[in-house]
């Protein structure tokens, strides 16, 4: 598999071997987080009413053009850091590939990747990748309230590829980075 750039295809990383969950079985023993006794769980501790939030949209219901080009806007600023700083969009999207691309032999497991989708790590890795993505988001436009879309398969009206993301000239999102990007932040 080639990759956009250099990330290594070579690295070993240690852990328990970590594969797909067997549904079929009961006694499935990686379907779950795995149980420790010698980590203290910390509870989520629910933000305070005056705390700012940030409320995320649909995706395809999101015809703001003000918000289209806050989102256009924090992503060129991300692309236009540094190679090395660490909020760059390569770097961002290296990340996801590293543990979500295969980028990883399990030592130990020849031939066996490390690969955070199929297992129970999936949500908790997504949360909190996406979690830093948002706030690097909001941060470069100097919004802590931005919030990213989501693509909402629940309604039928989601279940295909938002407008915001189509590629066409007449994408708001396109348009909005070409057009309006010195007016945020
Ligand atoms: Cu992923």
């Amino acid at each position: 598999m080639a990759f956009r750039n250099s990330l290594p295809k070579t690295a070993t990383i240690t852990t328990f071997p970590l594969l797909a969950p067997d549904i079929t079985n009961p006694n499935c023993t990686n379907c779950c987080l795995p149980i420790t006794t010698n980590i203290k769980i910390v509870d989520f501790v629910l933000p305070r009413p005056s705390d700012l939030l940030r409320h995320r949209q649909a995706a395809h219901k999101v015809d703001n053009v003000e918000y289209l080009v806050k989102y256009a806007v924090a992503i060129e600023r991300m692309k236009s850091l540094p190679a090395d700083d660490q909020r760059n969009f390569m770097q961002q999207s290296n990340v996801h590939r590293a543990y979500c691309d295969g980028a990883y032999y399990q030592v130990g497991f020849p031939g066996l990747q490390f690969q955070v989708h199929k297992s129970w790590l999936f949500f908790p890795f997504h949360r909190w990748y996406l979690y830093f993505y948002e706030k690097i988001s909001g941060k470069l436009i100097n919004d802590p309230t931005f919030a990213l879309p989501f693509w909402n398969y629940d309604d039928p009206d989601g279940m295909q590829l938002p407008t915001m993301y189509a590629k066409s000239n007449s994408n708001a999102l396109i348009w909005a980075s070409q057009t309006q990007n010195m007016r945020v932040g």
